[in-house]
């Protein structure tokens, strides 16, 4: 179905995996857009209640394939290319999880940094490339990374280019869990299916109004929260949580 990148359900989980190994799963224009594709077919898809975005080899990803031409305009790139994808994975409003299971340098950062959660592995490292190849950072880094770290880190990392290890990134804040290469996909698999069991709703309700917070006064914020309370509070999976909670027995939830 895609040339660059595979894409899989195993149970409620989509797995996309960046697949250019050699070149260190670098992006090109195709792989944008079956980005673009495989991100809408796990959005659409009902059974689908997380996703995992990983890389094939030993990358995560390269960021922009630099073997390609240099006389483009980056910025049509941008907005054709990465721009959808990331605006694609933020709207979706599923569990996204980036299983780092190498270096996520440049674009391939980005894109981990535009997830929910970052697993690593013990194995992966981040590097904002950009700077070594005179560009800045783009596809949502600079919007991303000062939220993750502190305006003052992501001001160094964006400079500074230096290669930060995955122990490193979690003591910033950028990575969720940091684990041993032997345990990293049994890990991913376990994260991804715990939070496929979780209320899919309530999940892609607050990542809405948690990347509103960042543009909203106290106010609107607790107007939007009452609006997400009140769509969540007619979930059969809020229902399901209170008769557990009373039958003192563990929740089922479906994501309805
Ligand atoms: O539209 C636009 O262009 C603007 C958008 C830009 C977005 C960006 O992402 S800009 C930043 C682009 N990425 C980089 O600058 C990273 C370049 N790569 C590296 O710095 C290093 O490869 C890594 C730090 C990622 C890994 O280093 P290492 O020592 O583990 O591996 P390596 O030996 O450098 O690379 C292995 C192979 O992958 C090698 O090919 P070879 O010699 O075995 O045939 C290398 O050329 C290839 N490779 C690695 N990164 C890329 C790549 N080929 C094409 N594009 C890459 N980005």
């Amino acid at each position: 179905m895609f040339e660059t990148i595979s894409y899989e359900t195993r149970g409620k989980t989509a797995w996309i995996t960046l697949n250019r190994p050699d070149k260190l799963n670098a992006f090109t224009s195709l792989m944008h857009k079956e980005m673009v594709s495989a991100i809408k077919e796990a959005n659409k898809d009902s059974n689908v209640r997380a996703v995992v975005i990983t890389g094939a080899g030993r990358a995560f990803c390269s960021g922009q394939d630099l073997s390609g031409s240099t006389d483009t305009d980056y910025g049509e790139v941008l907005r054709k290319g990465y721009n959808p994808m990331v605006q694609a994975l933020v709207a979706m409003e599923k569990p996204v999880i980036a299983a780092v299971n190498g270096v996520a340098a440049g674009a391939g950062m980005s894109l981990a940094l535009a997830c929910d959660f970052r697993i690593a592995s013990e194995k992966a490292s981040f590097i904002e490339a950009f700077i070594h190849v005179g560009l800045v950072p783009d596809s949502g880094n600079l919007y991303f990374l000062p939220r993750l770290v502190g305006h003052a880190k992501a001001m160094e990392l964006a400079v500074m280019g230096e290669k930060i290890t995955a122990e490193q990134a979690q003591e910033l804040g950028l990575v969720t869990k940091t684990v041993s290469e032997e345990e990293f996909m049994l890990e991913v698999e376990t994260y991804a299916e715990k939070l496929a069991n979780m209320p899919t709703k309530a999940i892609g309700l607050i990542k809405r109004y948690l990347n509103k917070s960042w543009e909203s006064d106290l106010n609107e914020m607790l107007e939007y929260e009452a609006q997400a309370q009140k769509i969540a509070g007619e979930s059969k999976d809020h229902q399901e949580g209170l008769h557990a909670f009373l039958e003192k027995r563990k929740p089922a939830f479906t994501g309805k």
